[in-house]
């Protein structure tokens, strides 16, 4: 059976050419389809999170984006309107950055899974502790890393939490990574719901 030359566009996909064509074309037609979801899943790079962070009283002051890296996650922080000095940073486990003191983003990440605040606790620490942010003049410029935590499903488990949602929290004074239950870090002063793309 002769081959008829393909007369339809590359969208939709060939595939829909395959009942017309003879084995070999069909195995070039789906190899081509492959090739194209290939190409499409590079384009989308690793698993990634954003969030607006804002102030106590809406205002927004900056933003978060989480990447997939290899063997943890990597979080930039870009904040404004800071007062100078250390800040504790955590991930909390609930997507609601309310007028309450953001109260409403709940406890760490893995605050529920019984073991201790803080990166220097021997019982420690929790999926959402995170190293402390610096600003000199009120803004921070930060990535800070966590391996506790993963935005890919096929990685969750084995000591790291799949973050599905959430938020990122800046509180008011620096967490000294091993009092309970947050470090002494003091009051909740900016907050990000974590979209997850
Ligand atoms: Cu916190």
């Amino acid at each position: 059976m002769p081959v008829r030359p393909y007369s339809g566009s590359l969208y939709p996909s060939p595939i829909l050419e395959v009942p017309n064509m003879n084995p070999t074309v069909s195995i070039l037609a789906v190899s081509l389809a492959l090739g194209l979801l290939a190409g499409a899943a590079e384009a989308a790079g690793p698993p990634s999170a954003t969030a607006q962070l804002v102030n106590g009283t809406g205002a927004a002051i900056g933003s978060v984006v989480l990447t997939e890296g290899t063997g943890g996650v990597l979080i930039e922080v870009e904040a404004t309107g800071l007062t100078p000095g250390w800040h504790g940073v955590h991930l909390h486990e609930m997507g609601v950055c309310a007028a309450d003191g953001f109260k409403s983003a709940g406890a760490h990440m893995g605050h529920h899974e019984g073991v201790g605040h803080g990166l220097l606790n021997p019982n420690g620490p929790e999926a959402g502790d995170l190293p402390n942010l610096y600003s000199a003049d009120g803004s921070a410029h930060v990535q800070l890393f966590s391996d506790k935590v993963t935005l890919d499903p096929a990685k969750a488990g084995l000591g790291r939490l799949l973050i599905k949602d959430g938020s990122l929290i800046i509180h008011t004074a620096r967490d000294d990574q091993s009092t309970q239950p947050i470090g002494g870090a003091g009051a909740r002063v900016a907050c990000g719901v974590l979209k997850v793309n």
